[in-house]
């Protein structure tokens, strides 16, 4: 008898809107590369393509939100996602579209990067990306993982209050809607990296990383596609955010420098592990 062949079934899908980023590191590519090595399979959604290495940023070609919206609404009709991931969205009129999208999958978890700007300081964003960020995507986030940086700039734009601290910020962001504000320390000068995770509760934990010594490019994508991973693997927020900051701070011990700029984070690090053991 031929043998019967039994179908796998299939892995959480989640769907991540991202930029290209050629080197790997960031971008679409982290989130493809993160979503895997947890087991989940990913779908994407390309919103930008950049000119890049692993230094800085060159160019920009924003892709036209209706190539946005179609690449989107016919994967959706066909199959059935556990989790969004949204990550650099190249303008407003996309994040429009995506905010419609967004809608119509209400029961949906969503992880928000409000990628504004890159961890080495190239700018992506215009304050009409901000408005739309603020207005239309955040009310629809069940997580945004701004870094400090990005929740002040965030949290400031309708604001003159430039003594805010950043649980203050975090406050101002749930304030527009998002269940939990994730903010992120590396930027800070504290001895260890503290990540604050905040809800309309207020306060919720605080987990403390050792500071690593590389500077890292795509730290922020992985985390967030992390906890989108964790997300659709049904955990709830707080443990979720939690052990994606784990794998996160795994793929940074890990990383590797390819070229001449930053280090970039070892998604498939237990991989590695596995390999050199067998090569022993
Ligand atoms: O890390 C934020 C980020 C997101 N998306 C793309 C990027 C970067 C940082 O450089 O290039 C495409």
């Amino acid at each position: 008898m031929p043998p019967i062949f039994t179908p796998k079934p299939t892995p959480p899908l989640v769907l991540s809107f991202a930029a290209s980023d050629p080197t790997g590191g960031a971008g679409i590519q982290a989130d493809l590369l993160t979503l895997a090595s947890m087991g989940c399979h990913p779908l994407s959604v390309i919103t930008a393509l950049t000119v890049q290495d692993t230094a800085g940023v060159d160019e920009i070609l924003v892709i036209d939100s209706e190539w946005v919206m179609d690449q989107a609404r016919m994967l959706l009709e066909d199959v059935p996602v556990a989790a969004f991931k949204l990550g650099m969205l190249g303008s407003p009129e996309s994040m429009a579209v995506i905010a419609e999208i967004l809608a119509d999958y209400p029961d949906i978890p969503v992880v928000l990067d409000p990628v504004l700007a890159s961890g080495r300081g190239d700018e992506f964003t215009t304050d009409d990306m901000i408005s739309a960020m603020r207005d239309l995507l955040i009310p629809q986030a069940s997580i945004i993982t701004p870094n400090s940086h990005e929740a002040r700039r965030l949290a400031l734009f309708d604001s003159d209050d430039d003594d805010m601290d950043l649980a203050a910020c975090a406050k101002h962001l749930i304030d527009l809607g998002c269940e939990y504000v994730l903010i992120t320390g590396t930027h800070e000068t504290t001895p260890r990296v503290l990540n604050s995770l905040y809800s309309l509760d207020g306060h919720v934990q605080t987990d403390a990383w050792d500071r690593l010594p590389g500077s890292y490019h795509g730290s922020g994508c992985t985390l967030a596609s992390a906890i989108a991973a964790t997300l659709a693997y049904g955990q709830e927020m707080p443990l979720a955010v939690r052990e994606a900051q784990n794998f996160t701070y795994e793929t940074l011990k890990a990383a590797f420098r390819p070229g001449m700029g930053q280090y970039i984070p070892e998604r498939f690090f237990w991989a590695q592990d596995v390999q050199t053991e067998g090569n022993a």
